[in-house]
């Protein structure tokens, strides 16, 4: 079994998210804001349920899913747009794939050094998210 990703972490740092948003096409306005916020991720498990909270004095995004279940996503709040999105383990990375209107969109989570690691991409773009465990 892989390490449990459960439990709240804070970001620590944050490698061109702004590459990322580009490639969803956020407003150069939104992007301002987001770029000088911290995120929070509080990440649940019942069972073979998760959820994923994405916490922010600007913004927060909830998300639920199970394990090798595609299911429908909104990303209500972010660029608001409908994927179908799967989530499955490969080795130690919980990893997303977000078919949708936008090419090569997903995420991949692990842990590395006691550290939550998070990987978004979309089109050509990467960022890489870094966070550390809330004691
Ligand atoms: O994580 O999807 O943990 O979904 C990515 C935002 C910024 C809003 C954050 C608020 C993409 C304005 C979620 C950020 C840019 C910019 C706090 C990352 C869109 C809009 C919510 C993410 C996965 C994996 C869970």
């Amino acid at each position: 079994m892989p390490v449990s990703l459960c439990g709240s972490w804070d970001m620590v740092s944050n490698v061109n998210f702004e590459g990322y948003m580009i490639a969803l096409g956020i407003s150069l306005y939104t992007r301002k804001i987001a770029l000088k916020i911290k995120h929070r991720k509080v990440i649940e498990q019942v069972g073979d349920r998760y959820v994923v909270k994405t916490l922010s004095t600007f913004r927060n995004y909830t998300f639920s899913f199970r394990v090798n279940e595609e299911f429908q996503e909104f990303t209500k709040g972010l660029d608001d747009r409908n994927c179908k999105s799967l989530v499955a383990w490969e080795g130690n990375k919980l990893v997303c794939i977000q078919k949708g209107e936008k090419k090569n969109r997903g995420w991949a989570h692990w842990i590395e050094d006691d550290k939550l690691h998070l990987e978004l991409h979309c089109e050509d773009q990467v960022c890489k998210q870094v966070f550390k465990r809330v004691v």
